[in-house]
């Protein structure tokens, strides 16, 4: 048995698109912030025994069904690089062609809404690839792991690693250069603190992935943006966080995430992922950060209502909780506030 523990991640450049379904290979590079542990994370346990008569897996305790090609795929590409495992004391001994015999049974628990928007997919992905991984005495390094998570959810890789995180597309038709590497460590660029507004928990009406596949065949500026607006973004944030530069960070983030949202209202049928207290909440930062000259926050809405606000210090998240707790107060409205520090939740 083995237990593993993976954060959800925030994508400050946003995947949305696919070149590939079956092997979840994107349009553009992405770049993400993956939270602290301890909040928006998946626990994952997985246990093997001759006696299981096949794989089985369970969602916050409901049980869920293993037949689809993603799950498949991670089974599949984890089972195929396991390793021999011998623990002596307890006289367990399993051969590299045993495990392809033995049937797991999962078990993962999302320690906050699942499919509202808030990458729950990635966290639950990353985990079970990570568990399975370390269950089946698999070796092989963090950019492979990356790339077996993104055949479970695109956005999974990046949750392989904390900090600051680029999921590179790649060039090959069989996705292996397609992996996730790591920008910067969980301990740079420490003075951000992330707060996550969550407008709405409820599961959003259009999935990612039926959402990206309907951009991808009929909005023109999801071409536009990832053939000519994305490549250059993707190295000015490269260079933001490495400087820790919080006004280019701030400006990039913002613009990534509305022209994310522009695509989706270009998609036919068009969708609608954020709604009137989305806009609110993005119009008392616009404005905060016009009348300070600088930015304070920045804001990114992923597939969903929920506002994940980054503040440059505590200082600068202290005054926005009050601000939003003043605009949107949670006995008023579907608002709650997580709030975030060390970029993770507080
Ligand atoms: C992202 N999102 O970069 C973007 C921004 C949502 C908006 O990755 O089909 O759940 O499983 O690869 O990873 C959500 O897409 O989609 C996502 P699949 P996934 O975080």
């Amino acid at each position: 048995m083995a237990t593993g523990r993976t954060p959800t991640n925030i994508a400050v450049i946003k995947y949305w698109g696919k070149r590939d379904e079956a092997l979840i290979l994107p349009v553009n590079d992405s770049i993400s912030v993956t939270l602290d542990p301890d909040h928006l994370s998946a626990t994952t346990t997985v246990a093997v025994s001759p006696s299981f008569p096949s794989d089985r897996m369970w969602l916050n305790g409901k049980e869920i069904s293993l037949s689809g090609g993603r799950f498949q795929s991670c089974l599949r590409e984890i089972r195929r690089r396991a390793r021999e495992f011998e623990d002596e004391k307890k006289g367990i001994k399993i051969k590299k062609e045993d495990w392809e015999k033995l049937h797991v049974h999962i078990a993962s628990y999302n320690n906050f809404p699942t499919a509202a928007g808030l990458a729950s997919s990635a966290a639950g992905l990353a985990c079970l690839v990570f568990t399975l991984g370390k269950l089946m005495n698999v070796k092989e390094d963090y950019g492979e792991l990356s790339s077996i998570a993104r055949q479970g959810s695109g956005s999974a890789c990046r949750s392989i690693y904390g900090g600051f995180v680029k999921w590179c597309m790649g060039k090959k038709d069989d996705g292996s250069d397609s992996i996730a590497v790591q920008l910067a460590d969980e301990t740079h660029w420490n003075d951000l603190v992330i707060i996550i507004a969550v407008v709405s928990s409820k599961q959003k009406e259009t999935s990612s992935t039926s959402g990206m596949r309907d951009s991808v065949e009929t909005s023109p500026l999801l071409q536009y943006r990832a053939q000519t607006v994305v490549p250059s973004r993707v190295l000015k944030m490269e260079e933001a966080i490495k400087n820790q530069d919080f006004e280019s960070f701030a400006k990039l983030t913002c613009a990534d995430s509305n022209q994310f949202h522009a695509v989706c209202l270009d998609t036919t049928p068009p969708i609608f992922y954020m709604n009137d207290t989305s806009h609110r909440i993005i119009s008392l930062v616009e404005k905060w950060n016009h009348s300070e000259g600088t930015p304070q926050v920045a804001y990114t809405f992923d597939a969903g209502p929920n506002a994940v606000l980054i503040a440059r210090n505590r200082k600068t998240a202290a005054l926005l909780l009050q601000k939003l707790l003043y605009c949107f107060p949670p006995q008023d409205r579907d608002l709650s506030s997580y709030l975030v520090g060390d970029k993770s939740i507080l």
